[in-house]
């Protein structure tokens, strides 16, 4: 048995949490934060049988997948003038750990 660990952004993580679950997967999420961002993101955590982890990787990769948005930005460029333009930033993806389980006992 294996222990999934995924870290995703929050704006992912209800629908890798519910393709994963309609996958008949135990998912629990956890609020995380990134160190070097210091924002929030999601760790979702699966235990399931080694021969399901591939599949598993798989959706969460199809509902994590790194895109580019454009979003909305202000500058200022005088005292009290301000400017609103786009930006592009990078969104999704996910950083994966997959573990052995030595152990698994509900109780
Ligand atoms: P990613 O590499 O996609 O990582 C996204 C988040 O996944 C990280 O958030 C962190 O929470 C987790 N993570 C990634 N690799 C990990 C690992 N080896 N062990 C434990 N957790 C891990 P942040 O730490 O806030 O990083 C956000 C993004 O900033 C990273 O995206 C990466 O593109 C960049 N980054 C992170 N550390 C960096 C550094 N030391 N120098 C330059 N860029 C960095």
């Amino acid at each position: 048995m294996k222990l999934i660990l995924a870290i995703v952004s929050n704006d992912d993580s209800s629908s890798v949490s519910a393709a994963l679950t309609k996958e008949n997967y135990s998912v629990t999420r956890l609020a995380t934060t990134g160190g070097f961002l210091r924002s929030g993101n999601t760790t979702i955590i699966v235990g399931t049988d080694d021969d399901r982890v591939e599949h598993a990787i798989e959706l969460i990769g199809n509902e994590s997948k790194r895109r580019t948005e454009i979003v909305p930005s202000t500058a200022s460029y005088d005292i009290g003038r301000y400017a609103s333009f786009p930006v592009e930033v990078q969104v999704g993806g996910a950083t994966i750990f997959v573990l052995d389980i030595e152990q698994f006992v509900k109780l």
